[in-house]
């Protein structure tokens, strides 16, 4: 992606500023070879989930405020505008052999697993080159041989499945994962609540992440549940829960190892919730008038993607020219991606019934 540029903390050495009451005092401490390599590994994580959360904004940023309205798009539009930090963050935690189920707002996850910007505008388009495809016009899209599983359209029924996927990860005596993403609406569905009690007594190496983005639809979370944090409800199932700061992708990411190591020790499920803002309406067609305009202006100064791109300026993993050099990149990428997919054919009608089973 870019290289490794060391100013502030140069590799070896721990900068330790210490704040006085004047002139800050710096205090220099040697680095051993493994302290070296971890900082190494911690700036390849954030250039690393730059890239993914910058790819995933442009992507969406096409789909949502072009392509849906030149009308070339099929079906719905729902984003994770400002949400990134919460698919790249856990998605970067899981290994390439666990299973993934995501929810509407985790396009990164398919980015992660190799999927290709120009299928994703080709799956939004209706076009041969999607992963349907063409059979579906926006986002149910899944990909089997990436242990990507597609989304199920209704709320929280991807909870049971993802439990049953742990089942079966656990009957086979591997020492997978399976992760399921979801909002703070799926969790006041009876089959959150039937899933993850079926997890949790059978300890399935499960992980549940939770964007908790304040709104499910039009309907603002303390319409939607009494207790105070979706992390409340991860006691009744005698489950682990953390609560994390879900604009925050390092934060997220090391709350996804830690949950990820304990299901994989045969500990059973972990709920993480991700406490973020949806910054857009729920889906492409709705204005959210109904979202206090102040709240927009709040959680966009806690922008993922800005904070993240200060974090590696402040720690000297790479400068500006590298950062602006990322997003020109996935400018050129997406540019291309659009013009492949809408070069891809639309399905023809004689293929209507292929995959399709009767039983
Ligand atoms: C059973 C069911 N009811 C309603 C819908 C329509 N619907 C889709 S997403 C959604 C809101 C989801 O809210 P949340 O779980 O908080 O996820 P978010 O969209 O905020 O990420 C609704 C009402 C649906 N898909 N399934
Ligand atoms: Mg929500």
């Amino acid at each position: 992606m870019f290289g490794l540029n060391v100013c502030g903390s140069a590799l070896g050495q721990q900068v330790t500023v210490i704040a006085g009451n004047t002139m800050p005092a710096v205090k220099l401490q040697e680095l051993n070879p493994e302290q070296v390599a971890e900082s190494q590994e911690r700036a390849d994580l954030a250039r690393q989930s730059l890239y993914y959360m910058a790819l995933m904004r442009e992507v969406e940023e096409r789909i949502e405020r072009r392509l849906y309205r030149q009308g070339k798009v099929l079906g719905g539009v729902y984003v994770g505008r400002g949400q990134e930090a919460i698919p790249v963050g856990s998605g970067l935690a899981a290994r390439p052999s666990d299973v993934l189920f995501p929810s509407h707002r985790d396009l990164a996850l398919y980015f992660i697993r190799g999927v290709a910007p120009r299928q994703v505008f080709a799956q939004y388009m209706g076009r041969t080159g999607g992963l349907t495809r063409g059979r579906d016009g926006n986002m149910h899209m899944g990909d089997l041989d990436r242990k990507l599983v597609a989304i199920i359209s209704a709320m929280a029924a991807s909870i049971p499945v993802a439990a049953g996927a742990a089942m079966a990860i656990k009957y086979q005596g591997k020492d997978d994962v399976a992760w399921v993403w979801f909002g703070d609406g799926a969790t006041s569905r009876g089959d959150w609540h039937e899933g993850i009690n079926l997890a949790t007594v059978q300890k399935a190496p499960l992980v549940l992440i939770c964007n908790n983005n304040q709104y499910a639809y039009s309907t603002p979370l303390s319409k939607q549940m009494a207790c105070r944090n979706v992390a409340d409800r991860a006691p009744g199932y005698g489950m682990p829960s953390v609560i994390v700061d879900g604009n925050d992708v390092l934060a997220v990411h090391d709350a996804a190892v830690k949950a990820a190591a304990h299901a994989r020790a045969g500990l059973g499920p972990y709920l993480i919730e991700c406490k973020t803002f949806r910054m857009t309406g729920h889906s492409a067609h709705d204005p959210a008038d109904y979202v206090p305009k102040h709240l927009f202006e709040e959680w966009g100064e806690l922008c993922p993607i800005r904070r993240i791109e200060k974090r590696i300026l402040d720690q000297g993993w790479g400068t500006r020219a590298e950062i602006e050099e990322i997003h020109a990149r996935i400018r050129r990428e997406t540019d291309e991606a659009i013009e492949w997919a809408e070069n891809s054919p639309y399905p023809d009608a004689s293929e209507l019934l292929d995959g399709v089973y009767e039983s």
